[in-house]
């Protein structure tokens, strides 16, 4: 009998062939597969001596080649080239075979091609991928969806070449359906949010610190040993380290300042518009980069000349290094609280009874967001499963309790040097709201009320009322 494969990549450009390498290395016999046969031929030319691969030109030939149940791998563009791959291979599958999109796809497809291909009798798992191609090849951190039972087949191998911390692997069954992409899509979200903050505390040190690149490279390294170490501010260190070499300037003065994005964050955003949950600083961060890219936008205003503030005012009260570590710090927990909110209100909604703490778990390595911090939300959630927000966890309660002046600090030396740092400012502001008394949407609702007649609530009774507002003595009325 010809050699069967344990599990199938189609789909090799960089990410499809790292992860294809991966389950070879760790060795798993791989069927490859890809649309034009070049890249397949290419990857076994040049890599075949890494373990075992089985080649396939065709869809049936690779097909053929994979013991049951089969597990393939979808690797390909996100959208409708995924759709085309699961048009051509579900035909070719049988009853409880695997089909395992691992590309970067939108929940709801994932939902839709879930719910089609269940009724073929066929498993559709969609697998969140973290890492970039490095993680790809060396143990991303992976966030399977789909049917529970599909994973006892297809966990093991995931695990095997997931990234690992203490042995313990950065992948679980996340939850059915869509759950897995939608946890990896709050993941790019959170990280939209990471990247945005550092940049604002590199901003506020170059511009009211004075310091140099080199210099704030230091510094991030240092805070790289502490409370912030992470994956995002060690490579910080480098970037800002690094000096172009044809004009012997710093790398970050070289680059255009006009962030791109692909798309992961706004998807985020969207999703919690839809769901209510305010998760500002993660649309903080994506509009950040729409700002930085609107350039038409940006000269109007420059050749306007829209005035800054008259005088810059130092920063006082505190060490600044000190107090952009404090804020950055602060409106980072805002962040993954209000990520982690997120991934609670959609599991809710969507009945997936995702384990926070077990999201936390697996991003502490192979991701871009991996970072010492997450051990703590895992200890949070694995004291108090169902807590509404991280920001009343003992730790991050005290850690926010404890950088609060200095936040505040921030935000002013911000706001009255003209610094825009909208990821520290809408994380207070959150911060502010949670923990307000009163908030002024009992105004709101009095509005509301006023011109549509949409009622609202009393402190001190129950039920809905409306106020009469167009008659002479505006009476209440139980509504
Ligand atoms: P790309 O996203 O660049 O996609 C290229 C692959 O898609 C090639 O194998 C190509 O085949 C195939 N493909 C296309 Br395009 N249209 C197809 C179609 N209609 N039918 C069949 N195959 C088709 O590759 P990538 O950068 O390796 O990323 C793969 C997935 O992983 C994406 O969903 C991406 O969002 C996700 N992801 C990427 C990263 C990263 O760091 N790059 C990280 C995490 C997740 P061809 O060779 O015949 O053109």
């Amino acid at each position: 009998m010809s050699q069967k494969a344990q599990i199938g990549v189609t789909g090799l450009a960089v990410m499809g062939r790292n992860l294809a390498r991966n389950f070879a290395r760790h060795g798993h016999t791989v069927a490859v597969h890809n649309r034009s046969y070049g890249r397949t031929k290419e990857l076994v030319e040049e890599f075949g001596h890494e373990g075992t691969f089985l080649p396939a030109e065709t869809a049936e030939q690779f097909v053929a080649s994979l013991e049951r149940p089969r597990r393939v791998v979808i690797m390909v563009k996100a959208g409708p080239a995924t759709d085309a791959v699961i048009d051509e291979f579900a035909p070719l599958l049988e009853e409880g075979d695997m089909l395992i999109d691992a590309g970067n796809a939108h929940y709801a497809d994932t939902r839709r091609r879930e719910a089609a291909l269940k009724a073929k009798g066929l498993h559709f798992v969609g697998a969140g991928v973290s890492g970039g191609e490095e993680g790809a090849l060396h143990g991303p951190s992976i966030m399977p969806g789909g049917p529970k039972e599909s994973y006892e087949a297809l966990g093991p191998l995931l695990e095997d070449i997931a990234a690992k911390v203490d042995g313990e692997p950065c992948c679980v069954h996340v939850g059915p359906d869509g759950a897995g992409h939608f946890v990896k899509m709050v993941h790019n979200g959170i990280e939209y949010a990471d990247m945005q903050l550092i940049a604002e505390a590199y901003d506020l040190l170059r511009q009211v610190g004075g310091l140099s690149p080199q210099q704030i490279a230091d510094v991030f390294a240092e805070w790289n040993s502490g409370r912030l170490g992470s994956y995002l501010i060690e490579i910080t260190a480098e970037v800002l380290k690094q000096v172009d070499a044809g004009t012997g300037k710093p790398f970050v003065d070289v680059v255009l300042d006009q962030a791109e994005q692909k798309g992961t964050g706004r998807w985020t955003v969207q999703a919690a518009l839809d769901l209510g949950v305010p998760v500002s600083g993660i649309a903080e961060s994506v509009f950040a980069r729409a700002l930085s890219g609107g350039a038409d936008v940006r000269k109007a205003a420059a050749d306007a000349g829209l005035p800054g503030p008259s005088a810059g005012a130092e920063h006082v009260g505190g060490d600044l290094r000190a107090d952009v570590e404090q804020a950055l710090f602060a409106s980072k927990i805002v962040a993954y609280a209000q990520g982690f909110q997120q991934i609670q209100a959609a599991s809710k909604e969507y009945g997936w009874e995702i384990d926070p703490g077990a999201m936390a778990k697996i991003w502490r390595a192979g991701c871009i967001i991996r970072a010492k911090f997450l051990d703590f939300i895992k200890q949070a959630y694995d004291k108090q499963p169902d807590l509404s927000t991280l920001l009343v966890d003992d730790y991050f309660l005290n850690a926010v309790s404890g950088a609060q002046d200095a936040w505040r600090r921030v935000v002013v030396t911000a706001a009255q040097q003209g610094i825009p740092a909208p990821g520290f400012a809408s994380a207070l502001a959150y911060y502010d709201g949670l923990r307000a008394e009163r908030l002024p949407a009992a105004l709101i609702q009095g509005q509301r009320d006023f011109f549509g007649a949409h009622t609202y609530h009393r402190v001190d009774r129950e039920g809905s009322f409306h106020t009469l507002w167009a008659t002479e003595d505006r009476a209440e009325v139980s509504a």
